[in-house]
């Protein structure tokens, strides 16, 4: 028998095409709840540094879509990490690997908090969002914070900041604020 996950998981990718919506471009590509079931799948796709620009992966928990509107993330959040662009050949794989296998193997004491994780392939920078559902839960917010940082070896002198998802909807200006930073 399989190995199974706590939660069933589902892999979005999202490409601008601009004859459509933001929403529209969001495509489910499969749901996964085995390990044997992720691998499978993550050896089938894509590494996110060969995708084109413009496009992301996003893994969420079934049931939750990878955007601020869904119910679960309309309260929350994310931990950001913006990568220079010289990261995309040697960093952005591994960090990306890493966070999913920090999502699917329930790697925080509030993995219960987490909704998912999107990753952002972009010209300017690539960037990885690891999103949660309450902004307000500053205990759980840090706690997943800290231990993201810890698990993907950043260095210290490096810092993790999170953005409100409604500061970033709202934002006017081109970088909006953090919340917390660990
Ligand atoms: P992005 O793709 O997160 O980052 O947002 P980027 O600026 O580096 O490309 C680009 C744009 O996509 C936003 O300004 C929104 O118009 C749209 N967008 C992004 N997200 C995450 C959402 C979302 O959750 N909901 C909606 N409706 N639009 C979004």
């Amino acid at each position: 028998i399989k190995h199974p996950l706590q939660n069933c998981w589902t892999l979005w990718y999202y490409e601008n095409d601009r004859t459509q919506t933001w929403e529209k471009n969001q495509k489910e590509i499969a749901s996964f709840q085995t390990v044997e079931d992720f691998w499978s799948l993550y050896n089938h796709i894509k590494p996110a540094s060969e995708l084109r620009q413009g496009t992301d992966y996003s893994l969420f928990k079934k049931g939750i879509r990878p955007m601020w509107e869904d119910e679960a993330n309309k309260r929350g959040g994310r931990w950001l990490l913006s990568l220079e662009k010289k990261q995309r050949g040697n960093e952005l794989d591994r960090y990306w690997l890493d966070i999913i296998l920090c999502l699917i193997g329930e790697a925080f004491e509030h993995s219960d908090e987490v909704c998912g994780a999107v990753v952002n392939i972009r010209q300017k920078g690539d960037k990885i969002g690891i999103w949660t559902s309450d902004a307000q839960n500053g205990a759980a917010v840090l706690e997943i914070g800290r231990k993201l940082k810890e698990r993907l070896r950043i260095p210290p002198r490096t810092v993790l900041g999170y953005q409100v998802h409604k500061d970033t909807m709202d934002k006017t200006g081109s970088v909006s604020k953090y919340s917390y930073t660990v």
